[in-house]
């Protein structure tokens, strides 16, 4: 509990706006509530607010880059959260420091977040060395990605060598998220027989490694079964052009049992693509998606934003279903209306 004397003092900080150059003095330094204002900033739709955040993100890039980031996605209930405490807390005791950072398109809808519950990481969160920060929330997936993405940049830069990036396997976010990590981790349970349900093709396809969670008491063999099924999988599926085999592995977030050969996986998969330098191939690659990304959806936020387009929007659209006018001229008359001014 903080008390009330306390909450005055942070009442009565929080009023004074550090300058770009303090945030990126303070992050720096390894200064956690600068990082977490600065973040704020990312996180603002206010467009102050966003080029001081461009000011702090280009004073940060220098000094980020030295770390790996991990995308761990998986269904509701898998374990997420519960591994991300179990592995977090090892990657710690290395002397090694953790942000974990999540992509929740839903958290807007919902107020809720793939990490709100962080009664799941309890220990966690009290380490010193690790640093938890939920979703970003915006009105859709890229905004919300491009949030996280640059707020990667500021924890490398603050000194998390560490990044953990946790999604829910359930759509497009696992995209976006594959498209911001160096390594994408698939968690999985063992199913009653069939293996393969509820897992899109497409994110089996992303995944680095699986692991099937949950192997513990009467489970480890049915996880172990589970992951010889996913190994035989995985070889349907074309060569990665990183040169890795995806690997599959069994662990339990709550006996800690596996958790270090997922980190010794993780340490051989960074080997192998130091050496044959596709880890900053991709990352460069990845750079410019972003780029592109961000490009697209300012662009389009702009056109939907502007009055006239917000105007005919609706009844154009009315007109298309109507069979009134075709769908490529519909779109032609209002780009030729935003285009034009
Ligand atoms: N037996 C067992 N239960 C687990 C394990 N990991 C998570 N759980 C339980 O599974 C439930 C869902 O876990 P949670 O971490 O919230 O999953 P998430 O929705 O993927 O984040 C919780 O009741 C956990 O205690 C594990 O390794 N073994
Ligand atoms: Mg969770």
């Amino acid at each position: 509990m903080i008390s009330q004397s306390g909450m005055q003092h942070i009442k009565s900080t929080r009023k004074i706006q550090p300058s770009a150059q303090e945030l990126i003095d303070g992050i720096l330094t390894g200064d956690i509530t600068l990082l977490s204002r600065a973040i704020t900033l990312i996180e603002s739709t206010n467009s102050i607010h966003l080029s001081k955040a461009n000011e702090v993100i280009n004073g940060c890039l220098p000094h980020a880059n030295k770390s790996i980031r991990i995308g761990i996605t998986g269904v509701p209930g898998v374990g997420k959260s519960t591994f991300i405490e179990a592995f977090g807390k090892y990657l710690t005791s290395l002397g090694k420091k953790v942000a974990v950072l999540a992509v929740d398109p839903s958290s807007t809808i919902s107020h809720g977040s793939i990490l709100g519950d962080k009664t799941r990481m309890e220990e966690l969160v009290k380490d010193e060395n690790a640093f938890i920060r939920p979703s970003a929330s915006g009105e859709t997936l890229g905004g919300v990605a491009r949030k996280t993405r640059e707020t990667i940049t500021l924890c490398e830069a603050c000194g998390f060598d560490v990044i953990l990036i946790e999604t829910v396997g359930v759509g497009q976010s696992e995209t976006a998220v594959h498209s911001m990590v160096d390594f994408f981790l698939l968690l999985k349970i063992a199913g009653a027989g069939d293996e393969l349900q509820g897992i899109k093709r497409g994110i089996m396809e992303m995944a680095d490694a699986i692991v099937i969670n949950k192997a513990d008491g009467d489970n480890i063999r049915k996880a172990q079964l589970a992951k010889v099924e996913f190994n035989r999988a995985l070889h349907l599926f074309p060569a990665k052009k990183s040169g890795w085999i995806p690997t599959t592995a069994t662990c339990s977030a709550i006996t800690q049992e596996g958790i270090d050969a997922v980190w010794q996986t993780i340490l051989d998969y960074l080997e192998l693509v130091n050496s044959n330098h596709y880890f900053l191939d991709k990352r460069k690659e990845q750079n410019q998606y972003w780029m592109m990304e961000t490009i697209d959806e300012q662009l389009k936020s702009h056109f939907y934003n502007q009055p006239a387009i917000i105007q005919l929007l609706d009844s154009t659209k009315k007109a298309v279903q109507n069979d009134e006018i075709s769908p490529f001229v519909a779109a032609q008359v209002l780009l030729d209306n935003y285009f034009k001014k």
